[in-house]
């Protein structure tokens, strides 16, 4: 009988290898994104969680059906940004580290949330790796020198294998006016190994406009595949959720997994699968619907080998008073509520037909090339460039650089970066531009069409010479409908946090929660959702693309 058994363990042993076998022998894996509306019960966190968790569940049973290998879910997708500005957040979960091999859905671990363990347990029943984001409960030390006396809260992506054991945890770094987290100290760059062979490596929203942890990851480690899970404010004309996502996986050259919270009348949303320089194989920005699984195949990309380029930040070497806000100004785009970028402190020419001219600003040059034919009369067009610094929120002062064929809808320049339907055309769009110092800056194309979409009939050639980068983004066939077309750079050497990590303490207990962490200027949020709900019953209607 005893043998008996141990025979069978020894064969289950063995199908189970053989099966890994296969899954890395595949040349691609089966990646879900969720794009989520949660639903929130009022002041109750515990079951707001919980009545998300219960949901996740189901897309997970779908996932299931389409042979899913991984999913992933949204930033603040289990509970929602609806909590009020509440002092206690007892609602939010303790999460064992990696290390300790725990299994929520079989273990016991006091403070571990119940919505945890039942996603431990549907990651196990359907065999799945499964990630979400939650609020953490983290034990600090010495308790005097927390916040919360003991505690502090991070905002945080939990990795499930396909046995139901976290096998990740990342804590947010760069938090966007989320006063009631902590960032990350030390700061983290997380990666997890797969049974299919592929080495992931996660981080979240904000985290996508700076080199930590997000560059450690590409460029240190020499990482092909990341997840993205983010509840950003789309802004035009250069960071919508989608072109934000592509350019970054573009420039990266990574598969990424992206999932939005939904929730576009505030311009909340925005997901994708991502095939860095391959294109895009799956990507949804809508006000309708709010919640959809999307289901790709990813081919398997090879690890990049691990540099060692790090960035020297020193922003004392650039004077920061000359700096820009975006504006509030909103416009309804596919259902979504767009907000505006201020680019009136940049230098531009207005399109006539043909251009060949280079523009400079502050010591940045940028050469456009360009064959248009302008016969639209309700759309105008402008190249725009700008070398300098913008706020992103309140607390962050961050060097940019842009250079960009913008659609305009008059003959001013603040009217640049509309989105609308133009006949206008280009038959030749050449950008071109050298970074001296190519490790210092994420250089980014920015392409975006009237539809909300990336548009992909270009090529980015970014080759070295040295220390630099020469960058040229150039149409490769008619375009029309454009909205963007250019290379947005983030300058980090600029970088200045207006709010330290011990002032931003401070704040805890007397800043309501705005929980937002995308790209944006809101001030005051559920103001300008009220506003914003009222306008949506108007509109709503849906281009797909
Ligand atoms: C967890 O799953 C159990 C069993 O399906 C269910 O009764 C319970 O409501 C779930 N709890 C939460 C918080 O989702
Ligand atoms: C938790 O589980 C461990 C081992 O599985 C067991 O030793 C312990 O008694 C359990 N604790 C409680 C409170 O159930
Ligand atoms: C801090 O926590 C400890 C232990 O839970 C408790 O004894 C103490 O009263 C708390 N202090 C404050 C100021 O809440
Ligand atoms: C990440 O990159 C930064 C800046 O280049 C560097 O200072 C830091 O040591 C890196 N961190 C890790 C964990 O690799
Ligand atoms: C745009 O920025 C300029 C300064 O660059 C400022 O004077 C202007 O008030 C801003 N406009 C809006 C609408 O915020
Ligand atoms: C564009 O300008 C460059 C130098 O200014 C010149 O060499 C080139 O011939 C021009 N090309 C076109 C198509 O006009
Ligand atoms: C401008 O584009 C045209 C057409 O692609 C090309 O022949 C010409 O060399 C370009 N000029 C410059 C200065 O790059
Ligand atoms: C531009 O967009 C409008 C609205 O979506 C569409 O009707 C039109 O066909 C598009 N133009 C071209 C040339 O694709
Ligand atoms: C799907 C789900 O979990 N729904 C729950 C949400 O919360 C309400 C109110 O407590 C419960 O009654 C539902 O069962």
């Amino acid at each position: 009988m005893r043998g008996y058994w141990s025979c069978l363990g020894l064969l289950l042993a063995l199908v189970q290898l053989s099966y890994e076998a296969v899954l890395e022998n595949k040349d691609y894996y089966v990646a879900g994104v969720v794009e989520f509306s949660p639903v929130s019960v009022r002041d109750n966190g515990v079951e707001t969680i919980g009545n998300n968790s219960n949901l996740y569940i189901k897309y997970i049973e779908q996932a299931k059906q389409q042979n899913v290998d991984i999913i992933v879910f949204p930033e603040d997708g289990l509970t929602s940004l609806n909590m009020p500005g509440l002092l206690s957040m007892d609602w939010a979960t303790v999460i064992p580290a990696p290390e300790e091999k725990y299994v929520p859905c079989t273990g016991n671990r006091s403070g571990v949330t119940q919505a945890l363990k039942n996603i431990s347990c549907a990651a196990k029943q359907h065999s799945m790796y499964v990630v979400v984001n939650i609020a953490e409960h983290a034990t600090c030390y010495p308790a005097d020198k927390c916040p919360y006396n003991g505690t502090r809260y991070h905002n945080t992506q939990v990795v499930f294998d396909r046995t139901g054991q976290i096998i990740a945890r990342y804590r947010k770094v760069n938090l966007y006016m989320e006063h009631r987290f902590h960032p990350a100290d030390p700061q983290e760059v997380i990666t997890f190994d797969t049974d299919f062979g592929v080495t992931f490596g996660t981080f979240i929203c904000f985290d996508i406009l700076f080199s930590v942890p997000a560059l450690n990851l590409t460029r240190n480690l020499g990482i092909s595949d990341v997840i993205y899970s983010a509840a950003w404010f789309s802004e035009a004309p250069f960071l919508t959720a989608v072109e934000t996502q592509f350019g970054w996986a573009y420039a990266e050259d990574v598969n990424m997994l992206a999932s939005g919270y939904s929730r576009p009348e505030a311009g909340n949303g925005g997901s994708g699968i991502y095939l860095g320089r391959q294109g895009i194989a799956n990507a949804i920005l809508s006000g309708d619907p709010k919640n959809r699984l999307l289901v790709s195949r990813v081919p398997k990309k090879a690890m990049k080998k691990p540099r060692t380029e790090y960035i020297r930040s020193d922003p004392s070497k650039f004077p920061a008073n000359d700096y820009y806000r975006a504006d509030s100004r909103t416009k309804i785009v596919n259902g979504v509520a767009l907000l505006h970028d201020n680019i009136s402190a940049f230098e531009s020419v207005p399109l006539k037909g043909s251009m060949n001219q280079s523009l400079c600003h502050r010591g940045f040059c940028c050469n456009f090339n360009v064959t248009a034919n302008l016969v639209d009369a309700t759309t105008n067009y402008r190249a725009v460039i700008y070398n300098g610094i913008r706020f992103y929120g309140r607390e962050v002062k961050c060097g940019i650089r842009v250079c960009a064929v913008l659609q305009c809808s008059d003959n001013t320049l603040a009217s640049c970066g509309s989105v609308v339907p133009s006949s206008s055309s280009f038959s030749n769009l050449e950008i071109t531009t050298t970074l001296e110092d190519y490790t210092q800056f994420l250089a980014m194309p920015s392409t975006l069409h009237t539809s909300l979409y990336p548009f992909e009939q270009w090529t980015f050639d970014d080759h070295k010479d040295g220390n630099r980068k020469h960058l040229k983004l150039a149409l490769n066939q008619v375009a029309y409908n454009i909205t963007t077309f250019g290379i947005y750079i983030r300058d980090f050497n600029r970088d200045q946090w207006i709010i330290t990590k011990s002032q931003s303490d401070l704040f805890a207990n007397d800043v309501p929660m705005t929980g937002v962490s995308g790209a944006s200027s809101f001030s005051d949020v559920s103001t300008i959702v009220s506003f914003l709900t009222i306008l949506m019953t108007f509109t709503i209607h849906v281009i797909s693309g």
